[in-house]
């Protein structure tokens, strides 16, 4: 078990209650400008088991490249071209067939311990786009030691980062190397979604470690900003409490998946519970996911099984459930994929998720806003999946995390 340990200076803010997040929704629909609180997701459903379903034709694993250090992001650029970061602090740029990668400088020192380091990666479209990145930040001066999940972004002009430009920062900066998050989403009218984590400095057994509920910390919470790092208009504004800029969701525990539906422009976000519950979430503004104080997992400690509990148990009043759970082992959910594509045959539409844990590949078939099916592909053949996304020429592409050998893996069509 890590040690517990907060920083004395942190604000304190009232605490989010669902009388705060009714009268929060009754102000907001009442102003312009501010986003309204969904009343109807106060009462969502639990989640309920889903069948397994199974794919006859299995696409086969086509190894691209391979002997990456802890791969971590794969953005793949227009023309094919992608980029992989190295928790180590690496970006590479590598060719549409994976065999050549050149390092692309600029990348702003990383604090590469425990699980921090260089994380996600995306990249908006053009010959000489944007790029965006997620990484653990060395804390200097007063928060020498402390580190924080940042984000960055840097024009790409063959392997240089140009105009490189720190947009977000967490706050506070902690002495723990644990639940960085982050994935990152670019959502419409230039805006950019971060999925963050606690840090690890919540723990369901002390009240009062309750930063994912606490609007002055961005842990546990979901970020929208606009793509320059200057707020985003239309964000919750939490009945006047206060927040930190840029919050658009409370409660998260650890994201490591995120993407944007492209039948409803929702956000969708896979996060890691502690022993099982892991979640698959429907992000909506102003939204509670009720970590730390509801979980379908048991905390550190106890054995999973019916006797054990976190905070106030699984459900409550307020707080937005899960679409999906696994319970009782955690998959340890890591990159996501919404599959648009026809190269396979079955799949269109359906949500890819990737595992560490298990090392598998998951597909969930969806109807609406409802998980209709799910099966672990690739079970333990592939390695632990950190990433999976859609190339412009309709294939999966999938990242698997090792030490020295993580690879990016293309799903080849069968019988092509
Ligand atoms: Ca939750």
């Amino acid at each position: 078990m890590h040690t517990v340990r907060r920083l004395g200076t942190l604000p304190q803010p009232p605490r989010v209650t669902l009388a705060s997040l009714i009268a929060a929704t009754m102000l907001l629909s009442a102003c312009e400008g501010g986003q309204a609180v969904n009343p109807a997701d106060s009462a969502s459903a639990a989640p309920t088991p889903v069948p397994t379903v199974q794919t006859t034709a299995r696409p086969s694993a086509e190894t691209l490249a391979q002997g990456l250090k802890h791969p971590w992001g794969l953005a793949i650029l227009d023309n094919g071209e992608m980029l992989v970061t190295e928790r180590g602090g690496q970006l590479w740029r590598l060719s549409a067939d994976g065999q050549q990668r050149q390092p692309v400088r600029g990348v702003p020192p990383v604090w590469a311990q425990s699980q921090g380091g260089l994380l996600d990666v995306v990249a908006d479209s053009g010959d000489q786009p944007w790029v965006y990145w997620s990484y653990a930040e060395p804390g200097t001066g007063r928060e020498a030691g402390l580190a924080g999940t940042a984000v960055a972004r840097g024009r790409l002009v063959g392997t240089q980062l140009q105009d490189v430009q720190v947009i977000f920062r967490q706050q506070p900066k902690v002495d723990h190397g644990n639940h960085f998050g982050s994935r990152i989403v670019l959502g419409p009218d230039n805006t950019l979604f971060i999925g963050l984590g606690d840090r690890q400095q919540d723990n369901p057994r002390s009240p009062d470690t309750r930063f994912a509920q606490n609007l002055g910390a961005h842990l546990g919470k979901v970020i929208r900003i606009q793509r320059d790092g200057s707020p985003a208009p239309g964000n919750p504004s939490w009945n006047g409490q206060a927040a930190l800029p840029g919050i658009w969701s409370l409660g998260h525990r650890n994201i490591q998946a995120a993407a944007l539906n492209p039948q409803t422009g929702a956000l969708w976000v896979a996060e890691h519970g502690p022993q099982g519950g892991d979640e698959l979430n429907i992000v909506t503004a102003g939204g509670n996911f009720g970590w730390p104080l509801h979980s379908y997992g048991c905390p550190y400690g106890s054995l999973p099984g019916k006797g054990c509990q976190v905070g106030d148990g699984q459900h409550g009043p307020g707080f937005i459930e899960p679409i999906t759970t696994w319970v009782p082992l955690s998959m340890a959910p890591s990159g996501m994929a919404f599959y648009t594509g026809n190269r396979y045959p079955g799949w269109q539409g359906s949500l890819f998720v990737g595992a560490l844990r298990g090392a598998a590949l998951w597909r969930m078939t969806l109807d609406g806003d409802r998980v209709t099916g799910r099966e672990a592909l690739y079970e333990g053949e592939l390695g632990r999946v950190r990433d999976v996304r859609q190339g412009p020429d309709g294939l999966l592409y999938v990242l698997t995390d090792a030490a020295d050998d993580g690879r990016v893996i293309r799903l080849t069509p069968s019988g092509s």
